[in-house]
């Protein structure tokens, strides 16, 4: 700022409120005759330090920042089922969970993944960098009159008090629950070129029970940010309250089949001490039926080697391989990459012919006669050419396996956004 200097200070205190509010602050500058020479206006959100009382209520939680937050709710660990409590805040959707639900249970469900996500590449920081270009990433939000956000103030829509809450986020998706229909409570405007049904915030009985569902940042928010403590306590009101009745219904069965098929993927991992993980690229990235996320390792370096596979929960008789890379130029070099099967003892390699296929050779299909294993990897020791040096190691968008009975394991989905650059 050209001959900017400072020409004062001003202070003030903040007034003393006993709720939630929006407050502004006003600045004007004047010249000697009283005329404005230029004004502006901020707006704020304070939020009271308040608890609801929920000792005796038979608040349950496998939650420990909720549990030290509220005296009287009880923790339990992730292996065990809620039972008779009250209201159960977990952030995991587990077959026991689900179960609580459909047999009368109320949950808050503070989702860390186990929902179903718009995990649109590159725009998880709520809309799509540069602005609104290409296909993805998100419009706006909506926040309807309802109950659950109680006293928290809004003016229908998510401003800044909402900023910590969505910033590097996933939105949920509300088509995946087709036919079932949800009105969310706050809603996530999709990208104009897919109008997605996507949602921060909604409610849904389950059997006899109801939940309450947001994949706000609250775990990593909660201890320094003001609103979400807020946003907690007026949730866990409304969870507590004859006020919550849901219109909108969910089939559990949704549920039980989703954690059933990922049991059945097994558990994506690395096994090379070189692959360590990297936040948001992690090896379930590549085993999630979903073209638009990936695996890839940057830790301790970006260098091969690198190894991604799969670790079944039993063994089972294989024939293929399918491994999407993320596009030409993070696909392994013929000679430097090794398809390998567990043999109860060591890593053996594969005797598999590949055939290539795919925008820019991305689509690998392994081949080899019928094994019977746990455990299968592609370990990369040498990529393929590629136009960022400091970037040579792989990035796969999906691994998987190939059975003989089934043909393929899953069908991720087609739709595929190639970004040309680096990961
Ligand atoms: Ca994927």
């Amino acid at each position: 700022m050209r001959d900017a200097r400072q020409i004062g200070e001003v202070n003030g205190a903040m007034p003393q409120l006993d709720r939630a509010s929006e407050l502004h602050i006003e600045a004007s500058l004047r010249d000697s005759a009283g005329g404005t020479i230029n004004r502006n206006r901020w707006q704020t959100w304070a939020f009271p330090q308040s608890r609801y009382e929920l000792r005796g209520k038979g608040v349950k939680t496998n939650l420990a920042f909720i549990q030290g937050a509220y005296p009287g709710v009880r923790n339990l660990d992730r292996a065990t089922p809620p039972g008779d409590a009250a209201l159960f805040v977990t952030d995991a959707f587990t077959e026991e969970v689900v179960q609580y639900v459909e047999s009368g249970g109320k949950v808050l469900l503070l989702s860390k993944g186990d929902l179903p996500a718009v995990r649109d590449p590159h725009c998880n920081l709520f809309r799509t960098v540069p602005y609104n270009t290409g296909s993805t990433g998100n419009m706006g939000t909506l926040i309807a009159d309802h109950p659950a956000l109680g006293r928290f103030p809004h003016s229908g829509w998510c401003d800044l008090q909402f900023l910590y809450l969505i910033s590097g986020i996933w939105p949920l998706d509300l088509e995946a629950f087709r036919p079932a229909k949800i009105d969310p409570i706050v809603r996530c405007i999709g990208h104009h070129k897919t109008m997605r049904s996507q949602a921060y915030l909604f409610e849904a009985t389950m059997g006899r029970g109801a939940l309450v569902a947001t994949t706000f940042d609250i775990a990593r928010t909660f201890a320094a940010r003001p609103e979400t403590q807020y946003l907690v306590d007026e949730l866990l009101r409304y969870c507590l309250s004859a006020e919550f009745k849901p219109r909108n219904e969910l089939p559990a069965k949704f549920f039980l089949d989703r954690i059933q098929a990922k049991r059945a993927r097994g558990t994506a991992r690395s096994w090379d001490a070189n692959s360590g993980l990297t936040g948001g690229y992690e090896p379930e990235q590549a085993i999630d039926a979903d073209l638009n996320t990936f695996w890839a390792s940057n830790t301790p370096n970006c260098k091969t080697p690198k190894d991604l596979g799969v670790e079944l929960p039993q063994p089972r008789t294989i024939t293929g391989v399918r491994i999407t890379y993320y596009n030409s130029h993070y696909v392994p070099g013929m000679d430097g990459q090794d398809l390998q099967c567990w043999d109860g003892d060591r890593w053996r390699s594969l005797d598999d012919k590949i055939s290539i296929s795919g925008e820019g050779g991305t689509v690998w299909l392994h081949r080899f006669a019928p094994v019977t294993t746990a455990r299968v990897r592609i370990y990369i020791t040498k990529m393929g050419p590629t136009p960022y040096p400091n970037y040579e190691r792989p990035a796969v968008r999906e691994f998987e396996i190939l059975a003989e009975s089934s043909g393929r394991s899953s069908s991720p989905k087609q739709r595929l956004d190639h970004r040309p650059g680096e990961l």
